[in-house]
């Protein structure tokens, strides 16, 4: 029997977003003693009173810890930490930016994606059966005076129609829905790919035991993943996102903003949506 995409396993894809944060290093911030004293007394302050508010119980406790073991030892800690927390450290650190909105980048992102764009048009690597409906994303990268940014880099990496994402789960070629389009001399670029599904956080794992717990939802809109950078400007991480989704408004991850929703027309040729989307990037920051 081969392994398919269906048979994804929370501690597989778990493990290798593990893996690929450690690698991409960069957590290593030269924080001084001050500064960690503070947060850290802070949030350890923030629990205590949870402790005291609700008598939270041993048992309670126990399985508290019990639980981030297993957090530990599915691998899930990135999930956990891009659902849940991400979302702030996003709005926080790009508060200051006019041009667009970003929203978090979360556990799967691939750098160095290969390049399948000639004068700003590509197609995403996808098998000869890809399901789902045929997307072409057209658009414009430029500056806040409104000057196009030829040469703009958009990195695109999306679930396929099913809700997986290659190198994460099982039986899909490796860049498969991942690719990096080089935009033309004026900023544009026209993406060809298709239209993904909502995701769903694995229920196997430690992340999906919590969300059973507690009695949440798993699941975070449809969305593809863009990463647009240009010489001298801030790299935008952004997801957009479509109308209509029954998980626009309370995605898991609380990484919807209205600025990221997209507008999908039939395409002229009966085939499948088009869309557009324009990007502006920020002059870069310090
Ligand atoms: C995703 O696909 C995602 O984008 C986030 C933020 C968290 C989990 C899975
Ligand atoms: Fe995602």
């Amino acid at each position: 029997m081969t392994t398919t995409e269906f048979d994804a396993k929370a501690a597989d894809s778990g493990a290798g977003a593990t893996a690929a944060f450690l690698n991409k290093q960069g957590g290593a911030a030269e924080t001084p003693p001050e500064r960690v004293s503070q947060l850290a007394t802070e949030v350890l302050t923030a629990v205590h009173d949870v402790i005291r508010r609700h008598r939270v119980t041993y048992p309670e406790y126990d399985a508290l810890k019990s639980w981030m073991i297993g957090v530990g030892q599915d691998g899930e800690w990135p999930l956990f930490l891009d659902v849940w927390v991400e979302h702030v450290v996003e709005d926080v650190n790009n508060a200051h930016h006019k041009g667009n909105k970003g929203t978090i980048e979360g556990p799967y992102y691939v750098p160095d994606s290969p390049v399948v764009s000639e004068n700003g048009k590509g197609t995403l690597p996808q098998r000869a059966d890809e399901a789902g409906t045929p997307l072409l994303f057209a658009g414009q990268v430029r500056d806040l005076d409104g000057a196009p940014l030829p040469g703009a880099k958009i990195e695109i990496w999306h679930a396929d129609a099913h809700g997986f994402y290659s190198q994460y789960a099982p039986g899909l070629p490796e860049w498969n829905l991942r690719g990096t389009v080089v935009a033309d001399g004026e900023g544009r670029f026209e993406i060809t790919t298709v239209r993904p599904a909502p995701y769903m956080i694995p229920t196997d794992g430690s992340c999906g035991k919590l969300i059973s717990a507690a009695g949440w939802h798993a699941w975070r809109p449809a969305h593809l993943h863009l990463k647009v950078s240009a010489p001298g400007k801030d790299q935008l991480t952004a997801q957009l996102y479509f109308p209509g989704d029954a998980h626009n408004d309370d995605d898991i991850a609380s990484a919807v903003k209205p600025e990221l929703m997209l507008d999908p027309q039939p395409a002229a040729d009966g085939n499948g949506e088009t869309v557009v989307y324009d990007f502006v990037l920020d002059p870069e920051t310090r």
